[in-house]
């Protein structure tokens, strides 16, 4: 008994070990496959339990296979090793002159539209143009991954199921809407369109800003309101700018006034800036806005790149900016992005 156990664990290791060795890529495809396939049969019937109807399920999953490379970019993603590189050249390379330019002629070009959705929404037409110029460069490159095999990819692969699940379900409901299959390609994230909302983000904010009857965040004046309604919704304050540049006085030392608050998510980019104090206070410690803002205005100080650099009065309206896309460097690059296009 004991030689043949033997015996079956050597064969056992044996074939293991062959197996291991001979290259069999169209098996592993297949096993790989049959693991999608699985995963997307449930996948179906979560979206038919959310009412997605069975065209649109259908239409959305039948054929799809992984996509190694939306797999690879995944993983090739930066992690947060080291301090925050300095922020003079990120906004050197994107708030240059070439992308002011283009702003400032598409702002001209769209001007008769823009009171009304200024009004309406209560933001800077500038902030909308800063953050489609640095979402797609006014639309010039939008991506061209299939949104349903990006977003099935990335559910399935699982590191982050329930986000991308659920943002694959929407993208049901958005063709269930009317949407186009053959429209939704995007980031190899699942963002897409001009202002680069994935599609729940869609469903609850996207509008149809030249009433034409239509969604389109592909058209100019849509995603222009569909951004201000993203902005709006996060709480966009009317009347405030994002922030101001600051003089502080020489030997000024921005890490004497840390921060008191935890932020609920993307904790390391709000720790970078100090408490919030009104306008009055800043002043009262030698630190002087350089562009007008309400003495009463509650802000903090950011002097990124440390002493003797620029340094900046943050107000909530930053916070906003920050919900788009929490980055610092982001944040700061489309609030002078905006400055200069309304310039
Ligand atoms: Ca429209």
């Amino acid at each position: 008994m004991i030689s043949l156990s033997k015996f079956s664990t050597l064969r056992i290791v044996a074939l293991a070990t062959c197996l291991a060795l001979l290259p069999l890529p169209s098996m592993r495809a297949d096993a790989q496959q049959e693991s999608f396939s699985a995963y997307l049969q449930l996948v179906a019937a979560h979206a038919r339990r959310d009412g997605v109807s069975e065209a649109a399920i259908t239409g959305t999953l039948a054929g799809l296979t992984p996509n190694q490379r939306v797999i690879d970019l995944d993983n090739s993603q930066p992690g947060s090793r080291g301090g925050p590189p300095p922020m003079a050249p990120y906004i050197a390379r994107h708030v240059g002159s070439s992308i002011v330019s283009r702003g400032r002629a598409r702002y001209v070009s769209m001007a008769a539209m823009l009171p009304r959705i200024e009004q309406r929404y209560g933001v800077p037409a500038p902030i909308l143009f800063a953050i489609w110029g640095h979402e797609t460069n006014f639309g010039s490159y939008t991506g061209d991954f299939d949104l349903a095999r990006s977003l099935a990819t990335l559910a399935w692969e699982g590191r982050r199921r329930d986000l991308f699940e659920g943002e694959l379900i929407a993208l049901m409901k958005m063709i269930d809407r009317g949407v186009p299959r053959s429209t939704l390609k995007g980031s190899w994230a699942g963002a897409f369109g001009y202002p680069q909302f994935l599609p729940s983000v869609y469903l609850r904010l996207a509008v149809d800003g030249d009433g034409d009857g239509r969604t389109d965040i592909f058209d100019p004046a849509d995603a222009i309101a569909s951004i201000a309604n993203y902005f709006r919704d996060a709480g966009w304050r009317p009347g405030q700018p994002w922030g101001v540049r600051a003089a502080v006085p020489s030997g000024f030392n921005v890490d004497a006034y840390p921060t008191k608050l935890t932020a609920p998510s993307c904790e390391k980019v709000h720790a970078r800036h100090s408490q919030w104090k009104t306008v009055s206070e800043w002043r009262a410690l030698g630190v002087s806005p350089l562009a007008p803002i309400g003495n009463d205005v509650l802000v903090s100080l950011f002097q990124p790149d440390g002493p003797g650099t620029p340094a900046y009065l943050l107000t909530g309206n930053y916070r906003v900016i920050l919900q788009y896309n929490c980055s610092n460097y982001y944040a700061m690059s489309v609030g002078l992005l905006a400055d200069e296009i309304a310039r």
